[in-house]
């Protein structure tokens, strides 16, 4: 992880990894679309826990229609509208300004801008859950633009799959050896490592407790990725 001269971009996952925003937002979205819909379904923590294995809103709702009995092919139309409308709930909690990014997430990007390393965003989240992100939590902390921005839209294939890391490096045009990630769960963790990349996993509140043996770093928090990546500056400059 982090290696200087070598690594030219970190590519970050989005929710759990930036911000903890499934418990923040996602969830509570969720539930009132679901409740807006009139369906008598809902989450509490422990059940969207579960359901978080699947990555993809829409492909989580239709699962759950599956375990509660009922035909997904049939509910599918309607429950892309009740995503859709959870999609607008999240833009709206993240307009709030409820939402912040995890702590030391500002200043790793920061360090590493001044190691001429960019940083570039890979979630199979729908594009307009990162916009939102971005325009209300993230833009007010004046950071470098993320260099590649690549969402649930722009592959066939969610998370675990590797598709979203492997047109990540064809937009950028980096190789494996060029650019590392930072994920929070073992879905992401797979994709990253299918697709050759090295991982450093920061803990997050719905995936402390996965096993994250194919990562490279373990991190309960981004500020400690500071710290590894100022150790690393320092050993490559008295090498
Ligand atoms: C995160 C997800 C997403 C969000 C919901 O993927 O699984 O599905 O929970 O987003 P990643 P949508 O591993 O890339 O963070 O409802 O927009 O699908
Ligand atoms: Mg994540």
């Amino acid at each position: 992880m982090f290696i200087p001269g070598q690594h030219r971009c970190v590519l970050f996952d989005v929710d759990g990894t930036i911000a903890e925003t499934e418990g923040q937002a996602h969830l509570p979205a969720f539930n009132q679309a679901l409740e807006d819909a009139g369906l008598p379904w809902r989450w509490d923590r422990a059940a969207y826990r579960r359901l978080l294995k699947t990555a993809g809103g829409f492909e989580r709702l239709l699962r759950f229609a599956e375990e509660s009995g009922n035909d997904p092919d049939e509910l599918a139309a309607h429950l892309k509208l009740v995503h859709q409308a959870k999609n607008r709930r999240f833009a709206a909690i993240m307009a709030s300004g409820a939402v912040q990014p995890r702590k030391g997430f500002r200043e790793l990007v920061m360090a590493l801008a001044m190691n001429n390393i960019a940083w570039g965003v890979v979630t199979t989240t729908s594009r307009s859950n990162w916009e939102a992100l971005w325009a209300h939590s993230l833009s007010p902390l004046r950071l470098p633009e993320p260099v590649v921005i690549v969402t649930g839209e722009d592959v066939a294939a969610k998370k675990p799959d590797p598709e979203a890391y492997l047109v990540a490096l064809d937009r950028l045009r980096l190789t494996t050896r060029q650019c590392c990630v930072i994920e929070d769960s073992r879905n992401g963790l797979i994709a990253a490592r299918m697709a050759g990349l090295s991982v450093a996993i920061v803990r997050s509140e719905f995936f402390g407790d996965e096993r994250f043996d194919e990562a490279a770093l373990l991190v309960d928090e981004l500020d400690e990725l500071v710290a590894v990546l100022d150790a690393r500056v320092r050993t490559a400059r008295s090498a």
